[in-house]
Order: C-alpha cells, then sequence, then structure tokens
C-alpha cells in the first residue's frame, strides 16, 4: 500500500513525504484544488495528492484510533473467562473480536497514507503514538463489562458517528461498519445492566452504581482536552477531519446519557449535574484534567499493564507472522515453477 499511494502521489506531482516542502506552482495548484474540494464538502481519496500536514494529520489520529481498538479489547477480554452465563460469555466474546475488527479496518486506513503496519505497531509499543486514555482503567467487577458497553462505548459512538462524514475517504468507510457494531455494543452492555438493575439483588444493584461512580469522569474524558487547549481541533476542523468539536460531543454525551440513567435507577456522580432550560443542555461538573494528563502521560492505573500485555502479544504472535511469510514464499515460488 505504501509503494502504491507514494507511485500515485508522484504521478501527481506530489512530493514524497519525507522531502522538504518547496511550493513549486505545480504544488501550488494542486493544494488549491485540495483546499475547494474540502470547502465543497468532497472527499480526499488514499490517490489524491494531500498536504503533509494533512496526511500527517490523519496518520496520528486514525492510528491512534486504531490502537485504541486494539487496547480496548483488553479490559473486557479480562472478563471472558469469568462472564455469567453462556449467552453474556458469547455476546462478549464477539464484542472483543469485533473491537480487533476495528482496529484492523483501522490500520488498513492508516497504511493509505504511507506507513507499514510494522510501522504504526512500533510506534505504540515504543509508547510514542497515544491510546484512548479510558482503556488505562481497570474492570475490577463484571458490572464494569456493562458500563464499559453503555457509557464507553456510548461516548465512542458520539465521537465517531461525525467521522462518518470526514473528508478523508478511507476512513470515513470504515467509521460507517464501525459505527453499526458500536450501537450494538453500547445495547447490549445497557441490556446487561438493566437485566441487574431490574431483576437483580441490592448487591448487584450497588456494584452497578460503584462502576458507573468510577467509570463517568473518565469517560467525559475520553473527548480530549477542552476545545480552548485543543490543539489539532481548529484545524482538523477546517479540513472536515473533524466535524463537532470536543466540548460539543462532550455535552451531547452528557444530555443522551442524563436521560438514559433515569430509566437504569442509576445515579450519575456528579451534584452539580442539572438542567439548564436557558441553554437547554445540562450542566455538569469541573472535570479533573490533571487526572487526564497524567493518564495520556503514562500514570494512569493500568497503562504499564496495557502496553506490557501488547508488547508481550506481538513478541508471542512472532512465529506465526514468521510462518505466514514463509507460506507466502512457498506459494510465489511454486506460482514462478508452474
Ligand atoms: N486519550 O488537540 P486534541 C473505542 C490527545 S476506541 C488519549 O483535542 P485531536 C472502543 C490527542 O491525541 C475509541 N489522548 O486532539 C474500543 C493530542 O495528543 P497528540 C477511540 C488523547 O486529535 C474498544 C492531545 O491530547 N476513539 O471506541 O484533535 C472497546 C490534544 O488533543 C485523548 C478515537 O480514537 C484521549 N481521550 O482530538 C470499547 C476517535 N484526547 O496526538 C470502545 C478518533 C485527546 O498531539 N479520535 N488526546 O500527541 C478523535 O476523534 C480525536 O483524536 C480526539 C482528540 C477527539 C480523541
Amino acid at each position: 500500500m505504501y509503494t502504491q499511494a507514494m507511485d500515485l502521489m508522484a504521478k501527481e506531482g506530489a512530493s514524497a513525504p519525507t522531502a522538504k516542502p518547496v511550493r513549486s506552482a505545480q504544488e501550488m495548484m494542486l493544494e488549491q484544488r485540495f483546499e475547494a474540494r474540502i470547502d465543497d464538502g468532497g472527499f480526499i481519496e488514499a490517490k489524491d495528492w494531500m498536504p503533509e500536514h494533512y496526511r500527517r494529520t490523519l496518520l496520528r489520529q486514525i492510528s491512534q484510533h486504531a490502537h485504541s481498538e486494539i487496547v480496548g479489547m483488553l479490559p473486557e477480554g479480562n472478563w471472558i473467562t469469568r462472564a455469567p452465563t453462556l449467552k453474556r460469555k458469547a455476546i462478549l466474546l464477539a464484542k472483543v473480536q469485533d473491537e480487533g475488527g476495528h482496529g484492523l479496518y483501522l490500520y488498513a486506513a492508516a497504511e493509505t497514507l504511507g506507513q507499514s503496519r510494522d510501522q504504526l505497531l512500533d510506534a505504540l509499543h515504543s509508547g510514542k503514538a497515544k491510546y484512548s486514555s479510558i482503556f488505562n482503567y481497570p474492570t475490577l467487577t463484571w458490572a464494569d463489562i456493562g458500563v464499559i458497553g453503555w457509557l464507553v462505548d456510548g461516548a465512542a459512538i458520539m465521537n465517531q458517528v461525525p467521522l462518518c462524514r470526514c473528508s478523508y475517504a478511507p476512513y470515513a468507510r470504515a467509521m460507517i461498519r464501525i459505527c453499526r457494531e458500536e450501537s450494538f455494543h453500547q445495547r447490549q452492555g445497557y441490556d446487561s445492566l438493566l437485566v441487574m438493575m431490574q431483576h437483580g439483588t441490592d448487591a448487584q444493584r450497588e456494584m452497578v452504581q460503584d462502576a458507573v461512580n468510577r467509570w463517568w469522569w473518565p469517560c467525559l474524558m475520553m473527548f480530549g482536552p477542552p476545545d480552548g487547549e485543543s490543539v489539532h481541533s481548529a484545524q482538523s476542523m477546517r479540513w472536515g477531519i473533524k466535524r463537532i468539536s470536543n466540548d460539543d460531543l462532550r455535552q451531547k454525551f452528557v444530555d443522551a446519557t442524563v436521560e438514559q440513567a433515569k430509566v437504569l435507577g442509576i445515579s450519575l456522580p456528579d451534584p452539580e449535574l442539572k438542567w439548564n432550560a436557558e441553554r437547554g443542555h445540562y450542566d455538569f461538573g469541573a472535570i479533573d484534567w490533571d487526572e487526564f494528563w497524567r493518564v495520556v502521560g503514562g500514570d494512569g492505573p493500568c497503562n504499564r499493564e496495557r502496553l506490557n500485555a501488547r508488547v508481550k502479544a506481538w513478541e508471542d504472535g512472532a512465529w506465526v507472522r514468521e510462518a505466514a511469510l514463509a507460506h507466502q514464499r512457498k506459494q510465489q515460488t511454486q506460482a514462478q515453477a508452474a
């Protein structure tokens, strides 16, 4: 994919991604064409010319998104062997597999921008690339699994539906399928909590409330820093990569979730959460941004454990990669001989 994308860019007169930007007349013309397409709400395909900064911004966001899906398998995978019924085990197994699939679509979308899968994974394993802060929190009880479905996947959908209209077409296409599956994930989480709240014991209801208390604030952090501190937002919104700001998405999530919490019979751990008729939105309390930056910086409750698990999986899988390559070489030799 790398060489193909680069060849096509070279044919269109683009400079190689590592070359110094020299703004020739041809490049200025290509840039004007790119900007006009963005202004018209059009899509950019992998073979189209794009500014280097646009390419790097997408690579950063899509690869971090892919890493989040793969690391996100760990907290839930932790409960597959302990799911309370066969039905819940089958659902959880399918959900965790779906997350793996999302990671693969997203790595494939990132590869169209000129980095190999090995390079993308190396950035994760060496700690250079980020993944979502939310997956650095532990899953202590079975209720955490329902809450991840309801709140974590709920927040993810809120953020990801606008990405289906992202200006980079391979990312937008991947997001359409991912959003359909995330929507199922959110509902299964909510259903599992509803069963515990409506038919469970007092201890089970307390377990759900405890899980909600622990996950609520980290979920609000998933949308990223406040707009005033979001370094990438202005440019990403200008390019149609992001369509809705971090704070606006966070507000939409709070407004939708408060109503769902009422049906569940659960309270959200924020004494300042209150309907504001003037704004037409719920007001909510201050988010602990120090905690957010600590977790993003590598010092959350499970950062080391998560990264170690991914590095170990990569190392343990070396023989599979070697066997697959040996098989490919054998097939090629046989095809040449035939
Ligand atoms: N965690 O300028 P900003 C899932 C970083 S997986 C960590 O606002 P941007 C699921 C940000 O990267 C869902 N880092 O950035 C899977 C930047 O640092 P760098 C994952 C964060 O990119 C399994 C810096 O802070 N979803 O659903 O404009 C099971 C400044 O931020 C976070 C996606 O990845 C964070 N929460 O906006 C269940 C969606 N927030 O890169 C569920 C795609 C910010 O300069 N990504 N940072 O070093 C996006 O929509 C955007 O990248 C963000 C951030 C809204 C997350």
